[in-house]
């Protein structure tokens, strides 16, 4: 038999059961995250965030009373991980919806295959310009990074008066950074800022010392930089080694206090655009910033925040497809409950999160982009043994 008709007849026979499945206790929500790989530094932070939202939302009466439960399965750190991750939680594991994958560059490869099933994704941290023109079924609770870098870029300006030379690094062969990176070059050419040069690198490389030589030739005054966590901070400890003493300004992949053991005392100056802050007064930032505390002993950081509330817009998008169905979860038809929580999701509404009162509302031809109010500007401070620290928050 050809390999065509052995795949259509192995759909044809799948198609009953997926049909007929039906909503199971604890409703399973899935999470598609970078638990190891070189993404991890990231990933972990929000696993424990979707771990947190699940104990946040099962102490406060889960779902009109039923408990929800976090499947979480790992992504790595490229794409066919995160697809890999996404056909198990849809067929396997029957969510209700995803909240994933880690970066922007996994979500370009595996958010189509969720999309083509109609299973709801939220993005926690997918922060590249076009997330939510993947697809209908593709939303995000990470504001895109053009909605806050340039801002942050003006804040460190502001601090620092006579910078008029600029230099970027950025990893090319990944969708973020390169998206990132052309958020900042808009916003210098606003703010009228000279770029002195643009160094490229690779996902995974440690030694940029061709790429700092050429950078410091031109002497800049403020180094912008669009890689992924160990990477950046790698190249932050090496620019410094090689003598640059001007201003740092980290994006999104340096937002995590797991680059501190990597670039240690190094990092320390350190600006970051952020999405979130820990001292944002709401009664479920309270919550998370207490328990977080309790259990790793340092403020929440972002990633964590983010995850969080991926969980939380599902758990309150489940409870308004119950309410307007006059019928509890558990047992709806799986298919058609997953269209009906993607209608719920892309019509959040001033939903009070740890990320503020947040609103999702449905882009054209598309999915359900982020409205959020509050952004921040972190600096890093490292303490004098260069190997803790935290993001001091100064705007
Ligand atoms: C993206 C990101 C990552 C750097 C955060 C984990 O923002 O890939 O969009």
């Amino acid at each position: 038999m050809k390999l065509e008709r052995i795949a259509l007849l192995t759909a044809l026979l799948a198609l009953p059961a997926a049909l007929a499945q039906t909503v199971s206790s604890p409703i399973p929500i899935g999470a598609a995250l970078a638990e190891t790989s070189n993404v991890a530094l990231l990933g972990q932070e929000e696993v424990v965030g979707v771990k947190l939202a699940q104990s946040y939302v099962n102490s406060h009466g889960g779902v009109d009373g039923t408990p929800i439960k976090v499947i979480l399965e790992d992504t790595g750190g490229n794409v066919t991980g995160a697809i890999n991750a996404f056909q198990l939680l849809m067929n396997k594991d029957h969510v209700v919806g995803i909240v994933g994958p880690t970066l922007s560059q996994q979500a370009f490869g595996a958010d189509p295959i969720a999309v083509q099933a109609k299973v709801p994704v939220i993005g926690p941290s997918d922060t590249a310009n076009g997330i939510p023109e993947i697809g209908p079924y593709v939303s995000r609770v990470s504001a895109p990074v053009s909605a806050y870098a340039p801002d942050a870029l003006k804040a460190v300006l502001s601090f620092h008066k006579g910078i008029t030379r600029v230099a970027q690094f950025y990893a090319e062969n990944d969708a973020f950074s390169k998206s990132e990176a052309g958020t900042f070059r808009q916003a210098f050419k606003k703010v009228g800022l000279n770029l002195v040069d643009v160094e490229k690198t690779k996902t995974g490389q440690s030694n940029f010392t061709s790429q700092i030589t050429t950078a410091l030739a031109k002497h800049p005054q403020l180094i912008e930089i669009s890689t992924l966590a160990a990477d950046g901070a790698n190249l932050v400890k090496q620019l410094r080694q090689f003598g640059y003493t001007g201003q740092i300004i980290g994006g999104n992949g340096l937002n995590t206090p797991a680059i501190f053991p990597v670039c240690q005392k190094y990092c320390g100056g350190i600006y970051i655009a952020e999405a979130y802050s820990p001292s944002l007064k709401n009664a479920v930032n309270s919550w998370l910033g207490q328990h977080y505390r309790a259990q790793y002993h340092a403020a929440v950081p972002q990633l964590t925040a983010q995850a969080f509330t991926g969980v939380l817009v599902f758990a309150n998008a489940l409870s308004r497809v119950a309410a307007s169905a006059h019928q509890k979860i558990v047992g709806m038809n799986l298919a058609a409950l997953r269209v009906k929580l993607n209608q719920a999701v892309q019509t959040t509404t001033n939903f009070v999160t740890p990320l503020g009162a947040i609103s999702i509302y449905k882009v054209p031809n598309g999915g359900g982009e982020l409205n959020q109010k509050d952004f921040y500007v972190a600096q890093i401070h490292m303490n004098s043994s260069g190997k803790s620290g935290s993001f001091v928050y100064v705007k």
